[in-house]
């Protein structure tokens, strides 16, 4: 189906989730306003500006600052369309596309005429956005209740079919941007080079990527979120690693892929076979009705196994989880929900008018505590590092004789390993979207017909 019938039906499911959500938390209008963009302290260049989430769950515009969502109970949404007259910047095209027809859109040409269009009844009116400038009237109680976003954010974890499109070519940029970095890597290319691969590849702006990439050559790749960029080039035998995790947007939803290389074959190259086979067993495992948790301690499981088998830690796996060994090497979550923010929200909320979820407080980072629903677009990214300070605190540890320091201190030049993947659940099956990416890529390569860059078009 092409993008324009899926948004249509898209739309009527956003409608009936804010109906039934408004509806039960007493209110009978929205107004989505889309943000605005912000200076830095004494200066005159905005940041980037990031559209708020909700504003483009109704509709693709991801640059479009000063607009507003306007939906009333029953009626047909309205969208007020700010176009101001600019030469300084690109002002936003006239509305074109497959979502216009779902909206009554209204052209404003300044703020006012944004504040004039919304102006009406505010009784039973909530306003989901970063203030209330765009409808000044509006009690203070009514921005942003609590109460309706979560209900929300709670019903956002489950994708449309047209969420889960572009997702799914959200993963084929970034698949393309993944295959431009692994070459540059190969060819012994500098990190600020990988990551300008990444993008020439993907086709893409810096300021378009849903995350600041990481590009993490050797230890770097122990700091979990590294954001630096060596610009000095290397020679080939002090080359050991990449760990480069990066994604792409498209129309405003995000994907998010980990890929490990070894610079030669060996036993980092071992190390990251045996993860990647640890990923694809997790992967294998996610299916409806499963909870989040269980996988995550699931692959803490499966780490321990690679621990023992790789003689870094002469324990039992089981053990290992038991007593902690295994977060040592693994302390961050399995894995999260993923759409319109790259950590998607929702993980840990309460099916509305339930009970909230507990964190595991021997998870705190773990970021979703839910069970797995046909839907829901999730990653999974299980991962062993050699962080010093980590490894400083398990040599404190009651258990550290059992832990081969020999191995482990061979092995922190590589920094760590992480394979991450997006998956989408269905009912029967699980869709791995950035393997499907990759695959496709090959086969496309086999003819010779990839185009690393390459816009797709929105249909
Ligand atoms: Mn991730």
């Amino acid at each position: 189906m092409s993008l324009t019938n899926l948004y249509k039906l898209h739309i009527e499911e956003i409608v009936r989730r804010h109906t039934r959500a408004m509806s039960f938390h007493g209110f009978d209008r929205v107004v989505i306003y889309s943000g605005a963009p912000k200076l830095p302290f004494l200066d005159d260049n905005h940041y980037t500006f990031k559209v708020n989430p909700h504003f483009k769950h109704w509709v693709p515009l991801l640059e479009h600052a000063q607009c507003a969502v306007d939906f009333r109970v029953g009626e047909k949404p309205r969208l007020i369309y700010f176009q101001p007259e600019d030469y300084w910047h690109k002002p936003p095209a006239d509305p074109e596309g497959y979502w216009t027809e779902s909206f009554e859109i209204v052209l404003t040409t300044s703020f006012d005429d944004v504040v004039t269009a919304l102006a009406g009844n505010t009784d039973r009116c909530a306003l989901i956005g970063e203030d209330a400038s765009c409808l000044p009237e509006l009690p203070r109680s009514q921005l942003n209740p609590s109460a309706l976003i979560n209900e929300l954010h709670y019903h956002r974890a489950v994708k449309t079919e047209y969420e889960a499109e572009c997702l799914r070519r959200a993963n084929r940029r970034s698949a393309k941007g993944h295959l431009a970095a692994e070459a540059a890597f190969i060819a012994g290319k500098t990190e600020l080079e990988i990551h300008h691969a990444y993008l020439a590849g993907a086709g893409v702006l810096e300021a378009e990527l849903p995350y600041g990439n990481i590009v993490a050559v050797n230890a770097h790749s122990s700091v979990l979120h590294y954001h630096g960029a060596d610009r000095e080039a290397m020679s080939p035998s002090e080359i050991h690693s990449l760990v480069i995790d990066a994604g792409a947007d498209y129309l405003g939803y995000a994907s998010d892929i980990t890929r490990s290389y070894a610079f030669r074959s060996g036993e980092y190259q071992d190390l990251l076979n045996a993860l990647d086979t640890a990923q694809q067993t997790l992967v294998a495992e996610v299916a409806v009705g499963q909870s989040f948790v269980d996988l995550h301690w699931r692959a803490h499981y499966l780490i321990a196994c690679i621990l023992r088998d790789f003689d870094f830690v002469m324990m039992s796996p089981k053990d290992m989880v038991s007593e902690g060994i295994t977060s040592m090497f693994f302390p961050c979550g399995l894995g999260h929900f993923i759409g319109l923010q790259v950590h998607d929200v929702g993980g840990y909320l309460m099916a509305p008018r339930e009970r909230p979820r507990l964190r595991d407080p021997r998870a705190p980072y773990l970021r979703n505590a839910r069970n797995i629903e046909a839907g829901q677009a999730l990653t999974i990214e299980p991962g062993i590092y050699f962080m010093d300070m980590l490894l400083a605190e398990l040599s404190r540890n009651k258990h550290s004789f059992k832990v081969n320091w020999d191995r482990i201190d061979a092995f922190r030049k590589y920094g760590g390993v992480r394979v991450e993947d997006c998956l989408l659940v269905h009912g029967d099956q699980i869709e791995n979207q950035s393997r499907d990416a990759f695959s496709a890529l090959s086969a496309e390569v086999g003819g010779e017909s990839l185009k690393l860059g390459s816009l797709e078009t929105t249909d």
